[in-house]
């Protein structure tokens, strides 16, 4: 077993959805010999695509880890491989693996060339200072252009990126150029393409440079480090060739990964801060790759398995993880016992003793376990966070109800399992429509989850568009008045309030001022005035919804020295507040969202169609990459129901949202008119 920090590498494959990921990492598993033969995604035979619901959708919806070691056994190399689902619903999933590994492989289906999320992927891997190679797949296919796909990665991602090989011999093999560069090539040639790797990793290094100016050559041993700094500093992006159906490059990958990709001493260290107890300013730390030191270990993954529970996958970046020794879990105090700890190959757990800086291991059965929490060893370190990994929020939402009545509680638990998995995927009870919400990133998501629910869990759900969440205010100051009394047999009641309203700025929520003097209203029922008056809050007066910014000041009351009583006030409090409403000139505020759209640029004008047909207006555009404009415009969410689709069909599958709540508005007269009139019925029926 390979048990030298130096030994290990990281890696996760990330990229659009399709691309040849799953099939890549079969490809390596069986060429290294951890499978006996290649399965394949059609057959739902893989080993990273193992749940159910993979197998039948044929794509990854969950990142799977496949460690594994190379031959030779003298010295093997263990690699933890992460593949992760390209699809953008599922990035919940795809982006923790970032904060996992040292290197990112940017999958680019060579029949379909650059696609959104390659260019996702690449800002992500650099934003998070990882190592990126670019490995194009699918060489083998029909009608592809591999010197002009070359050309536009170069174009679009930097003259940074150049090939290690080059296909050769129809595309049926590939051919080295950078460790002993020969042999032909189907384009360029292989002395060319050696030429511009050894022209820009000597640019790291000065003294190199200088002797192979003079001597014009450099030996590969000279190689190593700059070229580790040249990946590291993203002054050098490999590209690699291959094809997982033919086999074509992927000895080759695997070479290149056991080679030349950095081992967990190598790669830029991951940040951590510490935010220490009680509070103040945090700290930057940065875990040192030494199983000397104190353990660190950041949970990216959890998964709930139906049979095994809870598996948290975790990434060891300090000190030493055993079986049997005690760790906390982030802030908590009480210490664990892992008990077993495991090494993942798809759905296979292989036990091991020990996990050192660089592993990925897993630990079953601890509910306390969360995603990104931090494993530790010391009670000193019970502040320390990851760096945060910048998640889309959830804003694509489904009103569900169970089927089947009695259903609730399971169907509550269920979901929160998925939410535990998924840290995109969001729940909200929706108190004023009494409805359960759930949020995803987008429709496919959501689908997503309701197929688990059916096949997994045997959950039926009914779904409709969430309710849109209006608010109600006010547009004009005006007084309310109030007498409460009733003397009918037994003690008597009596309250008398008087009170103004005026409209508050937007966002200020709700006041209440007490103004009455001399004790015309007696202080012990000022709570009860308050009390009546927030009740008429949460209904809303015109249309059902809660009121906001809105000020109520009182004023003035009468009350009696026997029969006044909290019930009494309460009441006044609340007839005067409504009394005031109906001359406050009450109106329906909607909300606004900022809508962020990526997509191909010659589809903007069709999308700004969109939007104005929607009450939406463009804020302003940017181009992020050629080929793509990235558009920032404002809408009323009530007018969004349909625009994903509408996006998705309009860009056909290549456009890509985002939503975030901007601020409330007064809704338009006609809208108004019939949010007044569906609520008069439910006021009748009451
Ligand atoms: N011709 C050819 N087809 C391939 C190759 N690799 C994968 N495919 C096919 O491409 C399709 C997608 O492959 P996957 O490996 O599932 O792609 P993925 O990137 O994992 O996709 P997601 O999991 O959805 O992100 C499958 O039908 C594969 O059989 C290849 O090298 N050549
Ligand atoms: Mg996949």
């Amino acid at each position: 077993m390979a048990n030298s920090i130096k030994r290990i590498r990281t890696l996760a494959l990330v990229g659009q959805a399709g691309s040849g990921k799953t099939s890549l990492a079969e490809a390596l598993l069986t060429h290294a010999g951890a499978v006996p033969a290649a399965g394949s995604v059609e057959r739902g035979t893989t080993v990273c695509d193992y749940t159910p619901l993979e197998k039948q959708l044929q794509h990854s919806l969950k990142l799977a880890v496949a460690s594994f070691e190379t031959k030779p056994e003298a010295e093997p190399t263990r690699i933890h491989l992460l593949d992760s689902p390209g699809y953008p619903d599922f990035l919940g999933h795809a982006l923790p693996a970032l904060a996992a590994v040292e290197t990112a492989a940017i999958v680019i289906n060579a029949q379909n060339g650059i696609e959104m999320m390659t260019g996702r992927f690449m800002q992500w891997a650099q934003k998070r200072g990882l190592d990126r190679i670019i490995i194009v797949s699918k060489i083998d296919a029909d009608n592809v252009d591999l010197e002009g796909l070359l050309e536009r990665i170069q174009q679009a991602f930097g003259k940074e990126c150049l090939p290690l090989n080059l296909p050769a011999a129809g595309r049926s093999k590939v051919s080295d150029c950078f460790f002993a560069p020969s042999g032909d090539a189907d384009f360029s040639s292989v002395e060319e393409a050696h030429r511009k790797l050894i022209d820009q990793v000597v640019e790291v290094d000065e003294k190199l440079m200088e002797k192979y100016l003079e001597k014009g050559e450099v030996t590969p041993e000279e190689l190593h480090e700059p070229l580790e700094r040249a990946l590291r500093e993203g002054h050098l992006v490999p590209v690699l060739f291959t094809s997982a159906k033919t086999g074509a490059g992927i000895a080759e990958l695997l070479e290149v990964i056991v080679e030349l990709l950095p081992n967990p001493t190598e790669g830029n260290a991951p940040v951590y801060t510490s935010i220490p107890a009680g509070g103040g300013e945090a700290k930057e730390l940065t875990p040192i790759p030494d199983p000397g030191k104190h353990a660190l270990a950041h949970v990216f993954k959890i998964e709930i398995d139906p049979y095994i529970g809870r598996i948290a996958v975790f990434r060891v970046h300090q000190g030493r993880l055993t079986s049997n020794m005690q760790l906390y879990i982030g802030e908590g105090r009480k210490p664990i016992k892992p008990g077993h700890l495991y090494m993942l190959r798809g759905k296979t757990q292989t036990e091991v003793h020990e996990a050192i800086p660089g592993d990925i291991c897993a630990i079953a059965k601890i509910d306390d376990i969360q995603f990104d929490h931090i494993l530790h060893d010391s009670a000193e370190d019970a502040h320390v966070h990851a760096r945060p990994l910048e998640l889309p929020t959830a804003v694509f939402g489904l009103a569900v109800m169970p089927k089947k009545r009695g259903d609730e509680q399971k169907v509550s638990d269920v979901l929160h399992k998925i939410m535990a998995e998924d840290p995109c995927f969001r729940l909200e009870h929706n108190a004023q429509a009494n409805e359960m919400v759930m949020r995803g990133l987008g429709e496919i998501h959501l689908k997503t989850v309701l197929e688990k629910m059916s096949s997994q869990y045997k959950i039926e759900l009914d779904t409709r568009p969430p309710s849109i969440p209006f608010r109600e205010t006010i547009a004009a100051k005006a007084e309310g008045h109030s007498r409460h009394k009733k003397q009918t047999g037994g003690a008597g009641q009596f309250g008398e309030v008087f009170l103004r309203v005026e409209p508050l700025p937007r966002g200020k929520g709700f006041e209440f001022v007490d103004a009455v003097k001399g004790g015309a209203i007696p202080n012990q029922f000022i709570p009860s005035v308050e009390k009546g008056v927030r009740n008429v809050l949460e209904h809303g007066f015109v249309a059902g919804y809660p009121l906001q910014d809105v000020r109520v000041t009182v004023y003035d009351g009468k009350s009696h020295p026997v029969d006044s009583k909290d019930v009494a006030f309460m009441s006044a409090g609340r007839k005067a507040f409504l009394d005031a409403l109906g001359k406050a000139r009450p109106v329906v505020l909607e909300p606004i969202v900022n809508v962020e759209i990526v997509a191909p640029d010659e589809k903007m004008g069709d999308i700004a169609g969109e939007l104005s047909g929607h009450r939406g207006h463009i804020k302003g555009s940017d181009a992020p990459r050629p080929g793509l404009v990235q558009i920032s415009a404002q809408a009323p969410l009530s007018e969004l129901e349909h625009f994903p689709a509408r996006l998705k069909s309009l860009t056909a599958g290549h456009g890509s949202y985002s939503l975030e709540f901007s601020h409330y508005e007064p809704a338009p007269p006609q809208l108004q008119q019939k949010l007044v009139a569906a609520h008069k019925p439910q006021l009748e029926a009451e």
